[in-house]
């Protein structure tokens, strides 16, 4: 038997290309043996509301929730996370990012144990990688649609070819950005998504559709308010355009499915607390013959080999998913990033989830969480430093 023996969390603030800082901490269960350690990841705190945990609070306090435990005792161990932290039913709930980050290092010290890859603990890979959609931010002024037009350009030239458009800000830029790029990339890039974040309201998320739906996209994310299950539904009915939605719990996904609000649902292991809770929707999914897309709240390559781990093995996994955050932080803190090809994650090969920790890089990064004076916007949008 392995039992955990303590819980080390590291804060990090990691600048995204656009200057934007995203704090995660880096996840470590200690089993006695320095040899045997799971990693994991609580991704990207930097979303509202304002607020950071008490990181050294949080350590101790799932040292005392998990110390002692069997490293097996899955059940037991899912017990006690999803107890101490309830889903609080929102789409950056802080309590699933902490149970997520420590669902991912127990799953990544299984597999160690059992010499084996994550995927391969979730039944095998069922496809060679995950096929990914490259994120295009908001267009906020004129000169962020010349900008965004130069980002497709060179994400094409380095394989990736499917886009995903947040959209909902400024309708007439968001417009125009996506007639400037299917008037100069053709058939060359397909639009996975508009993601509306839940912006607009339903009906004005459906006459934005009828007004750009000659540019062929794929799908509609989140074009209604959050929670607006009947509001999807009608975008749904009244565009026909396929719809998915962000879960933030079994509950939710159930009520998509029942009122027929959505073709997809939008798996995200940060919303949802991890591998472990997320197999449960995914499992409402296969029944009530949805598709899934493994989403992301831009998470560094731990977060993202789990989520890689997860899709490569689940076949209702059939839309392109979201995860690309290694492409859009400027640093990360483990040995060997994750990887791309073809527009393509892949899922790192084993042992567990195929990535270690560089501790010099770790120490490097190594900071108390912050929230410097900034716009709100720029924190949903993603785009801007977070600083006057
Ligand atoms: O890049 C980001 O951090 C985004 O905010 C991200 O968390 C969400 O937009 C997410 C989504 O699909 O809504 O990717
Ligand atoms: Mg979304």
């Amino acid at each position: 038997m392995t039992t955990i023996t303590g819980v080390r969390l590291t804060p990090v603030n990691i600048p995204r290309t656009t200057g934007f800082v995203c704090g995660h901490v880096v996840v470590e269960l200690l089993t006695g043996s320095a040899d045997l350690v799971g990693v994991g990841e609580m991704s990207d705190f930097q979303h509202l509301p304002k607020y950071h945990v008490d990181v050294a609070g949080l350590e101790r306090t799932l040292t005392d929730l998990l110390r002692g435990l069997d490293v097996h005792a899955a059940n037991e161990l899912d017990r006690r996370l999803q107890e101490s932290f309830p889903q609080a039913g929102n789409l950056y709930d802080k309590g699933s990012v902490i149970k997520c980050g420590v669902d991912i290092a127990l799953w990544d010290l299984r597999g160690k144990l059992a010499g084996r890859s994550v995927s391969s603990l979730l039944g095998g890979a069922v496809r060679p990688s995950l096929p990914v959609a490259y994120p295009i931010f908001r267009q906020r002024s004129a000169a962020d649609v010349a900008a965004n037009l130069e980002v497709v350009e060179s994400r094409l030239a380095q394989g990736f070819s499917t886009f995903r458009v947040y959209v909902g800000g400024v309708l007439d830029l968001d417009e125009q950005f996506l007639r400037r790029a299917r008037d100069r990339f053709g058939d060359r890039i397909q639009i996975k998504s508009l993601d509306f974040s839940n912006l607009l309201d339903a009906r004005d998320a459906a006459r934005f559709i009828e007004r750009t739906r000659d540019l062929e996209y794929e799908l509609v994310e989140a074009p209604a308010r959050e929670r607006d299950a009947a509001g999807l539904a009608f975008v749904r009915d009244r565009t026909l355009m396929p719809v998915s939605e962000h879960v933030y719990d079994g509950g939710w996904a159930i009520r998509l499915a029942a009122t027929r609000a959505v073709d997809v649902l939008n798996i995200g292991l940060f919303a949802l607390g991890g591998i472990t809770p997320a197999r449960r929707v995914i499992a409402v999914a296969e029944a009530a013959g949805l598709r899934c897309l493994i989403g992301t709240t831009q998470e560094l390559s731990i977060g993202t080999a789990a989520a890689a781990h997860l899709g490569v093995a689940t076949s209702a996994v059939s839309v392109a998913s979201d995860p690309v955050g290694p492409l859009l932080y400027t640093r990360d803190i483990v040995r060997e990033p994750v990887r791309y090809r073809d527009g393509q994650l892949l899922a790192p090969d084993g042992p567990g989830l195929g990535v270690s920790i560089d501790h010099d890089r770790l120490a490097a990064e190594r900071a108390p969480l912050t929230w410097p004076a900034g716009e709100v916007a720029s924190v949903v949008d993603r785009v801007g430093a977070p600083t006057r």
